[in-house]
């Protein structure tokens, strides 16, 4: 975008070059256009039956903005010089042709585009601002990483700020966020080796001559995870250098609207200004406020990288973290008790969440529940050392236990306190200290952007954060309109027995069309690979819950299952698409596996049929 005055130079190159030989007889015409250009803010050279013409006048309409359109096409001979002047100035040959403030902005799209990024305001407010990024994001994580790759691509100049403060005993990690340091990565690697433990248990049944013990070694599993996570680091390292993103290892906070500034770990300072701000800082684990819960427990952010293994831990909290941990930590033979303030898996269908929570507890983990933790007291050091934790039960009565290890998994605030946003206008959820954004991932504010964790009322999910880095950047930077799905995201908790949903939980979806309208169809069943040894025969489950008077539309599915991850993504498609039972009925499965049943399953719970294991 730039201002473009009429030279006589650039005229009369462009009169020899198109062999027109009436410079002279252009020259009112010239000054017409400039002088149009010149006395109206907005200006817009149109023709009266264009629709891109149309889509710019309804974009500045949308923004109470006055502007001059001519139409072109309605003016006879000197529509058609003005057009031949106009490309002699622009060299654009088509309409709209739109300058603002003297300077030439483009066509609908470059329009569209210089609306996205900002830059048509900056030049209404009285001219182009310079900036040293287009883009700057916080948050080098799932979102911030897609984000940052998305823009670059379209050929943005960006900067990523990423940092990790350390938890309260020190842990720290390298670049790429939550997911892959402490979250998802290692969380599924340990459960893999949580999973060997299960099938050693079963080997003899296929004929496999095990030791009488088979042990397992934390401090190997640990290095070997940490090693696979340094070299995932260090490939988004290089990756960002390749794109030519700028990448400072810094916390950022805002010191103006579009200027950052940033402290290493030597608190040495950067400050970076941008036109458009992308804020993707995840969230952190939250600490009880009870006396030597900071001192003494430890969080999901230390587990991973724990240089000595746990013994005898509490898990406190019963959300997918909490249950997950103590999957594989009992998986891996440890002495595990989760204490559970009320429900398991707050937000999941219930009915599952139960069926988990009995598989669990078949396997050897301990529920307390109705408990909150009051206190956690040092017995003894060490690594680990020797905790005894004091609880509070629903009747009033003390619970006590000792603890090698204490982990909290009680919830997550996000990182906003300090990025200092509040003072520039970005609105944030008070109870939770998450940005409020719409369905356009904007925030209050109109060059700030949150994605992610961060964003109030959505899904905490890295797909769904890569999801809306790349698609907002998408819109931000071309003339996408795309947005984010936020419905039927499928997910999968990775208990032992993983659980794998997508859409409604059977509550949700009988408050929302009412039990009438409901009908549950369901089995249990059982995995031919856990036959031999006889494992949790029952525990197996799968559902589908259909919305009757939409010819049976499955609104949610449910699987309780090995692989449950991967059964889900792939029905997912299904349920995204409107799938009803009859297409399920009508899907002809694959054998033997798990994934078949939810093409058979004929029983209803409203027929209250047995829906016992079936064979295959
Ligand atoms: P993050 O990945 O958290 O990245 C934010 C980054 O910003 C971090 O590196 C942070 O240090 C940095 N930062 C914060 N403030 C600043 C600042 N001021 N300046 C500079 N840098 C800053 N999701 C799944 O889809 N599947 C799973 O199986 C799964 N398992 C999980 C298991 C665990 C134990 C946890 C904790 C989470 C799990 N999640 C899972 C959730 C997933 O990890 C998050 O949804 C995802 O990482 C969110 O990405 P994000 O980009 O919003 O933030
Ligand atoms: P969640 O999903 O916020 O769940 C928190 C769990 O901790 C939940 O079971 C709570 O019980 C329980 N809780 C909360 N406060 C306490 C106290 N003070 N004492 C005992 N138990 C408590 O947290 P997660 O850490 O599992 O995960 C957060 C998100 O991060 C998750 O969505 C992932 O995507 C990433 P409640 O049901 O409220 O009684």
């Amino acid at each position: 975008m730039r201002w473009i005055g009429f030279s006589a130079r650039l005229l009369r190159s462009y009169c020899s070059a198109q062999k027109v030989t009436r410079y002279s007889t252009m020259a009112p015409i010239i000054d017409k256009v400039d002088s149009l250009i010149q006395s109206n803010r907005i200006m817009i050279f149109s023709k009266s039956y264009c629709p891109f013409c149309n889509k710019v006048k309804s974009l500045f309409e949308s923004h109470n903005e006055i502007f001059n359109a001519i139409e072109l096409d309605l003016m006879g001979a000197e529509g058609e010089s003005i057009q031949e002047a106009l490309i002699a100035k622009t060299n654009q040959k088509t309409v709209p042709n739109v300058f603002v403030n003297g300077h030439h902005v483009g066509g609908c799209d470059a329009t569209v585009i210089a609306s996205k990024e900002g830059k048509l305001k900056e030049l209404l407010e009285g001219g182009p601002k310079e900036y040293d990024y287009d883009l700057a994001i916080i948050g080098g994580g799932s979102g911030g990483i897609a984000a940052s790759k998305e823009a670059a691509a379209l050929g943005k100049k960006v900067v990523v700020f990423d940092f990790v403060k350390p938890t309260p005993v020190g842990t720290t990690w390298g670049l790429g966020g939550t997911c892959v340091n402490v979250g998802c990565i290692p969380k599924k690697l340990m459960h893999k080796a949580a999973l060997f433990g299960e099938d050693f248990n079963d080997a003899p049944y296929f004929g496999w001559e095990m030791p009488e013990k088979v042990n397992h070694n934390w401090n190997k599993m640990v290095e070997e995870i940490q090693m696979y996570l340094k070299s995932l680091n260090f490939g988004y390292r290089t990756t960002l250098r390749e794109k030519g993103i700028t990448y400072v290892n810094a916390y950022a906070t805002f010191k103006e609207p579009n200027k950052i500034e940033a402290f290493d770990k030597k608190s040495k300072a950067t400050e970076v200004t941008a036109r458009n701000f992308i804020v993707a800082v995840g969230g952190r684990p939250r600490y009880p406020n009870i006396p030597g819960a900071i001192e003494y427990g430890i969080t999901s952010d230390d587990l991973f990288s724990l240089p000595y293994c746990p013994g005898k831990t509490l898990l406190v909290g019963a959300s997918y973290i909490a249950l997950e941990c103590a999957g594989f930590l009992r998986g891996v033979g440890l002495d595990v008790t989760v204490m559970v303030r009320s429900i398991f898996l707050r937000g999941f269908d219930q009915q599952m969440a139960e069926l988990i929570g009995q598989q669990m507890e078949s396997h050897g983990t301990k529920f307390v529940r109705g408990c909150v933790p009051v206190s956690v007291e040092k017995i003894q050091d060490g690594t680990p050392g020797l905790l005894k934790v004091t609880g509070k039960l629903n009747d009033g009565s003390e619970y006590v236990d000792e603890f090698n290890t204490v982990i909290f998994a009680i919830g997550r605030d996000a990182c906003t306190p300090s990025l200092n946003l509040d003072q520039f206008g970005v609105k944030f959820n008070p109870s939770n200290g998450k940005i409020i954004a719409d369905e356009r991932e904007k925030s209050t504010v109109d060059h700030i952007h949150a994605i992610g964790d961060v964003i109030d009322g959505k899904l905490e999910l890295t797909p769904v954060a890569i999801q809306a880095g790349k698609l907002l950047v998408r819109r931000l930077y071309t003339t996408s309109e795309v947005l984010t799905d936020y419905v039927n995201v499928p997910t999968t908790v990775f208990t032992p027995l993983e659980y794998g949903c997508v859409g409604l939980s059977e509550e949700d979806a009988l408050a929302k069309y009412g039990p009438e309208n409901i009908e549950v169809y369901h089995t249990h069943f059982q995995p031919l690979e856990y036959t031999l040894s006889k494992r949790d025969e029952f525990k197996s489950y799968g559902k589908l819950v259909c919305v009757k008077n939409e010819k049976n539309r499955v609104v949610g599915f449910h699987v309780l299952g090995p692989n449950a991850g991967e059964i889900t993504q792939g029905y997912a498609l299904g349920i995204k698409l409107g799938a009803t039972k009859a297409d399920f009925a009508n899907l002809i499965g694959i054998h033997p596996t798990c994934a078949e049943n939810f093409t058979t399953m004929d029983i209803s719970k409203a027929s209250g049929l047995s829906v016992a294991k079936k064979s295959c």
